[in-house]
């Protein structure tokens, strides 16, 4: 059976587990990374050197980086759905994911770390304001495209709305300022209504 590494509350996990739901696909899970250890011991280094999770051992396959194990589960499980048949959507679909490692990601982290992980003495609030300044023209970016589809790809959820999907909700989620973007409320929206979403992505940030 399909084996994941990796805490709930890892942003990384959580798109596999999303994934793993919209899949319908059984799998166990280990609790691993933070307070939990395990990504640290020699065993989970021979699989995964970088030592953080998720991790995943898919019948003797051992795969790290959360966006290839996405593609991959989506490939063998979610042709026609998650993994877009038409060539085309399918680029479109992979190219917002490669954006959200681009360029979302490295705004979004500055603003969650401070804000969710760090002691309150400890925050960098400029980093925390110049990481929204530029998620707000990220978004605004994601409103727009959004104002003539319900995905990120078109009519139907696909694997490029995974990254997205945990981004929006940490978006919406931080006590930051945010300025008024309606389709992309709308899509949060239409997120928020898809049980894996629900179960692994909507939780409050910790
Ligand atoms: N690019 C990697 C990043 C993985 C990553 O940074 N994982 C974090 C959790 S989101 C981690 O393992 N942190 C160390 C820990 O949890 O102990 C991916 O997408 O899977």
């Amino acid at each position: 059976m399909l084996k994941i590494w990796g805490r709930l509350n890892s942003i990384n996990v959580q798109k596999v587990l999303w994934c793993c739901a919209e899949l319908k696909l059984k799998y166990e899970r280990v609790d691993a990374g933070m307070q939990f250890g395990v990504n640290n011991t020699p065993e989970y280094l021979a699989m995964n050197p970088n030592g953080l999770v998720p991790t995943i051992n898919d019948d003797g396959l051992i795969l790290w980086e959360s966006h290839a194990i996405v593609r991959y589960l989506s490939r063998k499980h979610g042709k026609g759905t998650l993994w877009p048949t038409d060539e085309k959507a399918c680029a479109d679909a992979d190219r917002w994911m490669e954006w959200y490692s681009t360029t979302v990601w490295p705004n979004l982290r500055p603003v969650f770390w401070n804000l969710v992980r760090m002691a309150p003495d400890k925050r960098d609030m400029a980093a925390v304001e110049d990481g929204r300044k530029k998620l707000a023209a990220n978004f605004d970016i994601v409103n727009r495209h959004l104002a003539s589809r319900q995905y990120i790809a078109g009519g139907a959820l696909t694997m490029g709305d995974i990254p997205m999907g945990v981004a929006v909700h940490r978006w919406f989620a931080l006590p930051i300022e945010r300025p008024a973007h309606p389709n992309l409320e709308a899509y949060y929206g239409r997120l928020k209504q898809r049980a894996g979403y629900k179960e692994f992505c909507a939780l409050p940030l910790t």
